[in-house]
């Protein structure tokens, strides 16, 4: 592996910080949902109710104890640190003219903590967080008023953090969205909650071209304001395989894995590829968009693709005596080959190479793997200690094949940080029992706990991988 290989961790801000109208701070989508869990939805409430538990509220607490949740990255030798900036701290109501002070400088301050410990901030500007203001009052990017409020915010970040952020995402998992059966996925990825009767994929289209231009205006003023800067897109990457060598399993597959490219598609080629455009068509989709638009998608393309990656998915023509599996977003049948999660989500390392070698020959430029782990029950031990060594097997099994795909393939890889470093509040569940860290944090779902970080066996294995540069497994 290349000598400046960027190893590190993952989190987003509404994820992990909490104090969530503290420093200005306004409330965000995510501030807006209740706890869930694997049987019960999170459920998304117009207006805080005062007898329901919101866990991104307090989350773990990192606006308070971010020195110390830094001091382990270092320790575990880290060389970034993959977060997000929460829009509603900068702009509380979402537009306003002018950035909020208080919020820009957390910000600072948390970037100057990890360069002084020689940990590069990687930054995602909206990681499935925006003003919930604006969403309440413009309906979330159903409103093209919505580039307007994006690029402000970004302009106020690329400006002030230049000098200190190298490596920037636009919007995480963009394609993500697409899932519009899940309407929260819709609601954090674009404010959107669906009206009666309306076509939620027409709907959801029309918000991704918005984002989709908002993204490469992002582009253009990042490297106008600093041409070092790297702007990437985020997309979820699933591996969706043919059941069978069926050709109707086959081309099924192949239809279904062009959901997962599609905006990818856009944003690194700078044009809405022809399936897409075809298919709009079929199914009479009809989307707004100005003159120059296009314009602003060619010129400014995608400078790297970061993506997550935690499962792949199967496909058949002919599921009805199949198992289905749990999904992540691209849920299909049951892939007999693979273990599960303890949220049954298919544990597949191949098929991370898989997604590498793909997306490489499909776009021929650096790609970051900003998302990978394993999301599972931890229990302290009787010696206070976490032996979590089904983490181990998982991170071990994917870096194996992440190795291979840069030595053996070929593949151009900028970097890998896991997903969740150190425990947080699930995305999906917005449980804080799913756990992905290497710190265990103690709080549970109902935000009982006293927050005390502990290091989990996987912190010892993940620091020697960083130190050995992926020889020692
Ligand atoms: P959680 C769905 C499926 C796969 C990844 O997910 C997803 C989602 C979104 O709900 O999101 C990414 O927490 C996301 C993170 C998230 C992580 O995967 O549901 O970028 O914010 O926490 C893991 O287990």
């Amino acid at each position: 592996m290349r000598k400046d290989f960027l190893w590190g961790g993952a989190v987003a801000a509404h994820q992990v910080e909490g104090a969530w109208n503290v420093g200005g701070k306004g409330p965000n989508v995510s501030d807006m949902m209740t706890a869930g869990n694997v049987n019960t939805k999170r459920i998304i409430t117009e207006t805080l109710l005062p007898d329901a538990y919101y866990p991104n509220h307090e989350a773990i607490d990192f606006y308070h104890h971010y020195k110390e949740d830094i001091a382990l990255f270092k320790e575990m030798g880290f060389k970034c640190f993959r977060t997000s900036i929460s829009w509603a701290r900068i702009f509380p109501h979402g537009d306003e003219e002018v950035p909020n002070e208080e919020g820009l400088k957390f910000y600072d301050d948390l970037f100057d903590e990890l360069l002084a410990n020689n940990i590069q901030p990687v930054i995602t500007l909206s990681h499935f967080e925006m003003p919930y203001g604006i969403v309440k009052e413009y309906g979330g990017w159903r409103s093209r008023q919505f580039i307007i409020f994006f690029t402000r915010f970004a302009k106020v970040c690329f400006e002030r953090y230049h000098k200190k952020v190298k490596y920037w995402m636009t919007f995480n998992e963009i394609n993500n969205q697409a899932n519009y059966k899940s309407e929260g996925s819709v609601f954090t990825n674009s404010g959107i909650i669906f009206q009666e009767g309306e076509d939620k994929e027409e709907v959801v289209y029309q918000a991704s071209h918005y984002e989709l231009v908002a993204s490469a205006i992002a582009v253009k003023m990042a490297h106008e304001i600093d041409p070092s800067l790297k702007v990437g897109c985020m997309m979820a990457m699933t591996p969706i395989y043919p059941y069978s060598c069926n050709p109707d399993d086959v081309l099924l597959a192949q239809s279904r894995e062009r959901e997962v490219f599609a905006f990818s598609d856009v944003q690194v080629r700078g044009y809405y590829p022809s399936y897409l455009l075809r298919k709009m068509e079929l199914k009479g989709i009809k989307i707004k968009m100005e003159t120059g638009d296009e314009e602003i998608l060619r010129l400014y393309p995608a400078d790297f693709i970061s993506f997550s990656y935690y499962s792949s998915s199967c496909a058949s023509a002919n599921p009805d005596n199949l198992e289905k599996s749990a999904g992540n977003i691209y849920s299909g049948v049951k892939n007999p080959y693979l273990e599960v999660s303890d949220w049954g989500w298919a544990m597949d390392p191949k098929g991370l190479r898989k997604s590498l070698i793909d997306l490489y020959d499909r776009y021929q430029k650096p790609l970051f793997i900003v998302e990978n782990g394993l999301g599972a029950y931890d229990k302290i031990d009787e010696d206070g200690k976490i032996h979590d060594q089904y983490r181990i097997e998982y991170l071990r099994k994917h870096i194996e094949q992440m190795i291979k795909a840069v030595v053996e393939d070929g593949v151009d890889l900028m970097g890998y940080t896991t997903w969740g470093c150190i425990d947080l509040v699930s995305a999906s569940t917005n449980q804080m029992s799913k756990r992905y860290g290497f710190v265990y944090v103690d709080a549970d779902d109902e935000g009982n706990g006293t927050y005390k970080r502990i290091k989990k066996d996987s912190f010892d294995w993940y620091k020697n991988v960083i130190k050995t540069n992926g020889k020692e497994l």
